[in-house]
This record gives C-alpha cells, structure tokens and sequence, in this order.
C-alpha cells in the first residue's frame, strides 16, 4: 500500500531506527539525519517516515507531510545556523538528475557558497 514500509528500502530502515544514522530532528513524520557522504559542511538528509520513491509521488499522496518535509528542513538550516548565508534544499528526482536512493529525501546543503546552476 501506498506509504507502506519497504523491505528492501534503506531510508525506511532508518526511518524505523533499524539502521543507525546520525539524526539531527526527528517529527512524528520526519526524520532528519546527516548524509554519509557530505558536499557541504552541512548536508542533511530529511525524509519522510512514510514510503514514496520521490517528492512529487509524496506531494501527490500526502501534500501535508510533504510539507513537514520542507519545514523539517528549514529548521535544520536554521538549527546549523547556514540560513543567515543561504543554503539549498535539493529532491533529486529520477536517475537521470541524480536520485540514487528511492525514498523520498531532501538534501540540506549550507556553510559553502554554494553555485547556479548545480552540476
Ligand atoms: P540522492 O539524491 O538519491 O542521490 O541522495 C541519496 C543520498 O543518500 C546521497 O547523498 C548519499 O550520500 C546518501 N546516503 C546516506 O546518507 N546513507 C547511506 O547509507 C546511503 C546513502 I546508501
């Protein structure tokens, strides 16, 4: 079922605290945690509880949790102290611009300049 827990998903395992992460916030429907491999001082990953392989299925099914995901992520920036000099949130969307992990996920990058437009 839509939004269901996938055995096979590594997001949802963290989500599910069943494979550690360094989290940084956690909502009743978002976890936030550091990207294991960062491309800014600070690089956060925030996702929805729920399973949905991309922002568009997640904004499409629950435009309520997706907007937890952007707020989530705001507070991450402002908690990181990256919002006074700009940061980016970045959804990956499709193999083709990137997306390598199928569960929904905001990138938040800060404490660099940061360039436009992106690689
Ligand atoms: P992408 O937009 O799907 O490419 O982003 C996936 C991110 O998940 C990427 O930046 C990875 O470094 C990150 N990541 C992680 O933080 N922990 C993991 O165990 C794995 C990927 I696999």
């Amino acid at each position: 079922m839509a939004g269901e827990p996938q055995a096979d998903c590594l997001f949802c395992k963290i989500a599910a605290g069943e494979v550690p992460a360094t989290v940084v916030r956690e909502s009743e429907t978002t976890v936030a945690f550091r990207d294991i491999n960062p491309q800014a001082p600070t690089h956060v990953l925030v996702i929805p509880k729920a399973h949905y392989p991309d922002a568009a299925s997640l904004s499409a099914a629950e435009p309520g949790i997706a907007a937890d995901v952007l707020r989530e992520a705001g507070e991450v920036a402002a908690g990181e102290q990256v919002d006074g000099n700009g940061y980016r949130i970045v959804f990956n969307t499709g193999a083709g611009a990137g997306q390598t992990v199928f569960h929904a996920h905001a990138h938040v990058l800060g404490g660099r300049g940061l360039q436009w437009p992106p690689g």
